[in-house]
């Protein structure tokens, strides 16, 4: 009940902004990894309020350092285009970022983008295509970010910095 007003709204948000939206997600787990600082509303906007997590441990090979889900209900479903901003940096090279949505006719999360963390703060805008395969019947959109060694990396600590996780989306 509560999540269908939260779209009836969105829905009105979207008609007086011409059909175009930015947002990030609504709430957020982190599965592993721990969080030094920041919140879920650091991911909101580029605004140098970042959400810091530092790499946890890992039981098995097949763990990911970072792993995060997050969720969102953008208003309504089948939007026309869609791009997802990124901007983070990390406390060592050699690491990977990975993004990857839920495709909701196959049940399973599909990667969207790939690619280096720098050590300077790097903001990545990444073109979606076929966007309404991402959205559910009510608008809803599952995100999953998680960042893995792929170089040299001695540091037994690292830190993922994120400052922005964002879409911009348009139903026109
Ligand atoms: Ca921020």
């Amino acid at each position: 009940m509560r999540t269908k007003t939260l779209a009836l709204t969105s829905i009105l948000a979207l008609t007086a902004m011409a059909a175009a939206f930015v947002f990030g997600p609504q709430q957020m787990t982190v599965k592993r990894g721990r969080v030094v600082e920041g919140t879920l509303g650091s991911l909101q906007s580029s605004d140098n309020n970042r959400l810091v997590v530092e790499n946890g441990i890992r039981i098995s090979g097949y763990d990911n350092p970072i792993d995060i889900e997050g969720e969102v209900v953008c208003g309504a479903p089948d939007p026309q285009t869609m791009t997802l901003a990124i901007e983070s940096a990390a406390t060592t090279v050699g690491l990977v970022e990975y993004v990857e949505m839920w495709e909701w006719n196959s049940n399973r999360f599909v990667e969207v983008y790939r690619g280096p963390i720098r050590r300077t703060d790097t903001r990545t805008v990444v073109d979606i295509p076929l966007c309404w395969r991402f959205t559910g019947s009510g608008g809803q959109m599952k995100i999953r970010y998680w960042v893995d060694a792929r170089g040299p990396v001695t540091l037994p600590k690292w830190r993922v910095a994120l400052d922005e996780l964002t879409w911009d989306v348009n139903w026109q």
